[in-house]
């Protein structure tokens, strides 16, 4: 399980943190308030906030840190049982993790929805108008294209169900770079059998780590890249870890050529 944390290294800062490259870019849109971004209600009175921070997101100007390489290092070796992660900016993908092992819990990207006539679109069809700070439209109906990312009030994706078989099937669980503070996202830490262990990678102390620790609870206080390189080298997988990022940085600068 993973949050906004892992990506904080990449550059990609709290969203909700005012000062921060994201947030101030938005003050120009005199937003009443940071999470009126992901509201529907405020969306569809001025959809043009949403859109800024789309177009910010885009892949491509974020990288994947060791953080996400380690997952996808993970993945690699078979013992990836899914990647259950909150964030919308789609470094696991870019890291190279196959859609079939992620759950992006909310949302993503990738693809959109006419929130009129609900036809679906691949990104290909509307980033052009994103980078172009217009906001996409519905070739069909006119209605407004809305990326599939989760807003308040809105169903997690069906992938999210995912959760039923796959948490009683792990014994191990690893959470990193999450406050542990959205639901029902949050809840899902503890959704492992009593006697597996949960190994929590976080700057501070979150959620039922905090307030009912299991006995086979392990927790790593820091910074996030500081404690996987720490694991890594516990592993034993330090230079495979080296390889394979150096490996995905060079194709990465070979798209951006
Ligand atoms: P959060 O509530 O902002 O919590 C992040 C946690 O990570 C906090 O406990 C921090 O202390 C910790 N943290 C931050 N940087 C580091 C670091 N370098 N090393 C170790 N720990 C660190 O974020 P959550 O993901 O828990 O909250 C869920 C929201 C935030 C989701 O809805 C996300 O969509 C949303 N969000 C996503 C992104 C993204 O996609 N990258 C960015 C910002 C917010």
């Amino acid at each position: 399980m993973v949050g906004a944390g892992i990506s904080t290294p990449s550059g990609i800062p709290d969203f909700r943190s005012p000062g921060s490259g994201l947030y101030s870019n938005l003050l120009q849109y005199n937003i009443p308030y940071p999470e009126a971004i992901f509201e529907l209600e405020f969306f569809f009175h001025n959809p043009k906030p949403f859109f800024t921070l789309a177009k910010q997101l885009y892949p491509g100007n974020y990288r994947p840190n060791i953080t996400h390489y380690f997952f996808r290092l993970l993945h690699d070796k078979g013992l990836l049982l899914r990647l259950y992660t909150q964030n919308i900016d789609g470094l696991e993908r870019v890291s190279g993790i196959p859609v079939s092992k992620l759950v992006e819990a909310h949302g993503t990207f990738a693809s959109a929805t006419c929130t009129v006539c609900r036809r679906s679109f691949p990104e290909k069809d509307w980033w052009a108008d994103v980078m172009m700070d217009r906001v996409p439209c519905c070739p069909v109906c006119a209605g407004i294209v809305k990326p599939d990312i989760v807003f308040f009030g809105e169903p997690l994706p069906e992938r999210f169900l995912l959760h039923v078989l796959d948490f009683p099937m792990a014994d191990l669980l690893l959470i990193l770079g999450t406050s542990l503070e959205v639901e029902p996202f949050a809840s899902l830490s503890e959704a492992v059998g009593a006697s597996v262990p949960r190994l929590l990678i976080n700057r501070d102390l979150v959620g039922t780590f905090a307030w009912r620790p299991r006995s086979r609870d392990v927790v790593q206080l820091g910074d996030v890249v500081h404690s996987v390189e720490r694991l890594v080298e516990l592993l034993g997988w330090t230079k495979e870890l080296q390889d394979l990022v150096q490996r995905e940085t060079r194709k990465l600068d070979g798209q951006d050529r």
